[in-house]
């Protein structure tokens, strides 16, 4: 306890860090970035604590945030004092922020984005260059997610190419923390830019439905750039790598490949299995303990500081067996996963990512079948991005060859 495990923040061997937190039990003392914090690694212990109440998202009860241990110059202060949405209160309050975002995403509502998502994924394709190595993140599950969560929240397209350099500079721990902080005043100009625009004249868009009046108590300018931010980051970021995490597990396993090729294995089924085992959020950053909560063997202390480790949680053995760590799209519990969380915040966004997912992928693989990765599997990096679960590059030859097919 003295010394405890430290998270790595340039993430160079996942798989070993995966598994040292798991080993060192459900709820795990871990050291992030100089911080002593709690990590939880236990599906059931997940489930619980995040329908607890006592655990709250307001830095205001952070034991090390109060004593001036932990300041703006944190590296990852942005991932748990970004400011006022529903991704930082609870209770009824975070009901009042949460609400007509949720209600715009339901799996009905999506429908009318289904065409947008096809014609993307078919522009991407159409764009994509056959002879020699492509990156796969690059070309494809990069830009897919972006456009899509532009559209639904209404981010004109010039936006999105600073859009994507400001994001990967926010999440990655070599951006000095200077330059981390600036990227945020920049994100935050834009995005209030954008929501007095639209409330000077609303348009056919989720931020403009989040301005309205409609429906209980207006959102407050604050509360609506704070949810619109939310709504780009998490949208993008998390979606690019559930589909290069789930093409980056089929090609290493071809035998199933061709089973989910031939029908014997669905696109669903792939989805949940990579959401299990390599999912798209390592770490989720961060709840308090409003007064001491007992779990297990263990007590997170009031005060304290409480992580949820996806990645490690996927692979509990008292869930999902003994091969937890293998990839099977054909185990009975690859539902069985919380990759989307659980309780009050739980993603509103799951649907969206799903189908995004369920479209992509089967596009990529019918236009390409013969896909590959252009270098061994074990040559794939993450990027050095601590709470997301993201490969640096998926190269890959389309066509399964070196050299340029006829
Ligand atoms: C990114 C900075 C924003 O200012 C606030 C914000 C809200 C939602 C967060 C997002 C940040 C980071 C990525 C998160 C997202 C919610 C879901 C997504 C954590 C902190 C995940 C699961 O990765």
């Amino acid at each position: 306890m003295n010394c405890p495990f430290a998270i790595d923040p340039l993430v160079r061997d996942l798989d070993g860090e995966t598994s040292a937190l798991r080993a060192a039990g459900p709820l795990a003392r871990v050291d992030l970035l100089g911080v002593p914090v709690w990590a939880v690694t236990g599906q059931d212990e997940a489930r619980r604590l995040l329908s607890d109440p006592r655990l709250v998202k307001d830095i205001g009860r952070w034991r090390e945030w109060r004593s001036g241990a932990v300041t703006r110059e944190w590296p990852l202060i942005g991932m748990v004092d970004p400011g006022r949405s529903m991704f930082t209160v609870d209770g009824p309050e975070h009901r009042r922020l949460r609400s007509k975002t949720a209600q715009a995403i339901t799996p009905r509502r999506l429908e009318r984005l289904r065409p947008v998502i096809e014609g993307v994924t078919a522009r991407l394709l159409d764009g994509l260059r056959a002879d020699g190595p492509v990156d796969l993140k690059a070309s494809f599950a990069g830009p897919l997610p972006m456009a899509v969560v532009s559209v639904l929240m209404g981010v004109d397209e010039e936006l999105r190419p600073r859009q994507h350099e400001l994001w990967s500079a926010f999440f990655s721990l070599r951006t000095p923390q200077d330059e981390r902080l600036a990227v945020i005043a920049e994100l935050n100009a834009v995005f209030t830019g954008m929501v007095r625009a639209r409330s000077a004249e609303p348009a056919d868009d989720l931020t403009s439905a989040l301005l309205g009046t409609d429906g209980g108590e207006p959102l407050s300018e604050e509360e609506v750039v704070g949810n619109l931010t939310a709504m780009v980051a998490a949208g993008h970021e998390t979606t690019v790598s559930l589909i290069v995490n789930a093409v980056r597990a089929l090609l290493a396993n071809p035998g199933l490949l061709s089973r989910v090729l031939d029908g014997g294995l669905t696109w669903n089924a792939v989805i949940d299995e990579t959401l299990r085992w390599d999912p798209p959020v390592t770490h989720l950053l961060m709840r308090f303990a409003t007064e001491d909560i007992a779990v297990g063997d263990s007590t997170v202390g009031e005060g304290e500081g409480v992580v949820m480790s996806y990645r490690a949680i996927g692979r509990d053995r008292r869930e999902h067996g003994s091969d937890a760590d293998v990839f099977d799209p054909a185990r009975p519990t690859r539902a069985r996963h919380t990759a989307f969380g659980h309780g009050p915040h739980i993603c509103p966004g799951a649907a969206l990512a799903r189908l995004e997912a369920s479209t992509a992928l089967p596009a990529l693989f019918e236009r390409f079948p013969h896909l590959r990765l252009a270098v061994a599997d074990d040559e794939l990096r993450h990027s050095p991005v601590l709470t997301q679960n993201e490969l640096e590059a998926l190269p890959v030859l389309l066509r399964g060859e070196a050299t340029p097919a006829g």
